[in-house]
């Protein structure tokens, strides 16, 4: 850790890495990235973080190594202030704070597990999907990559139930009601500006919502199609394309210093 230009450990599709990803280029925080392959990650994440973490994202800044994306918001947005993410009254940084640990706790968890239990029963998406995520050469055992991507999220995030996977739909569904009575008539969920309540809810839904600011680019498979078209009117729906479209500003921040 010589150099003071802060380093990212993610992984590209993971919806938490992209809630930290969204973080350093909301403030344009100039950083490098490091994605190890999905899995390998666990050991890599113990090692940075001498066993207090075994997610990924993992941030290195400024001589610290920090696991876990609410205390990487938090870091950075003591690190700088500028474009906040925490309202600055305080009883809105507490109201900003609770749901960011809500959709954390609630949506995460269940988007991943109901989003990956539908494709891995697609085998020609979830190969293909897994090999986009190994290094260059190893790109042409798709099958071997989507077997082990397979075994890998069915043993961490336990995708294989079809219970388990209507529970997390359930979940997944019962997130959305809560964004959209908390929503109401405002356009944020605290105060009249964006917050890390909001990035956090709409980082958090990209893998069912699918935003062309995303990371992810695919046609779902049918059942998943088939929700997002149920879905496609919903307010908290339109909410998640629209923070993207009017926040996600991609980029800039590592290109920059
Ligand atoms: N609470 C953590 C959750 C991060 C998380 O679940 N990361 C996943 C990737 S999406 C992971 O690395 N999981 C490894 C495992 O569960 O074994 C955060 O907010 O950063």
């Amino acid at each position: 850790m010589a150099s003071n230009r802060p380093v990212l450990w993610h992984l590209p599709l993971s919806h938490y890495s992209e809630k930290v990803r969204w973080a350093l280029d909301h403030k344009r925080i100039g950083h490098d990235r490091h994605a190890p392959v999905g899995g390998v990650h666990i050991p890599v994440a113990l090692y940075l973080t001498r066993g207090r973490h075994y997610t990924f994202p993992v941030l290195e800044l400024d001589g610290h190594r920090i696991g876990d994306s609410s205390a990487i918001i938090a870091a950075l947005e003591r690190r700088q202030p500028d474009s906040p993410l925490y309202p600055a009254d305080r009883n809105e940084r507490e109201r900003a704070l609770v749901l960011e640990e809500w959709f954390d706790e609630h949506l995460g968890p269940s988007v991943r597990r109901y989003v990956f239990h539908v494709m891995r029963s697609d085998r020609e998406l979830f190969d293909e999907l897994a090999a986009q995520q190994v290094p260059a050469p190893l790109r042409r055992y798709r099958r071997l990559a989507g077997a082990y991507a397979r075994a890998f999220t069915g043993t961490r995030f336990q995708t294989v139930s079809d219970d388990k996977a209507a529970r997390a739909r359930e979940e997944m569904l019962a997130a959305l009601d809560r964004l959209e009575s908390e929503l109401g008539d405002n356009q944020y969920l605290v105060g009249e500006r964006f917050t890390v309540a909001d990035l956090t809810a709409a980082s958090l839904f990209y893998p069912l919502v699918l935003p062309s600011e995303g990371p992810l680019h695919l046609e779902p498979p049918p059942e998943v199609a088939q929700l997002r078209d149920e879905l496609a009117g919903r307010r908290g729906y339109r909410w998640v394309n629209e923070m993207f479209a009017r926040h996600r500003d991609k980029g800039a921040a590592r290109a920059a210093g």
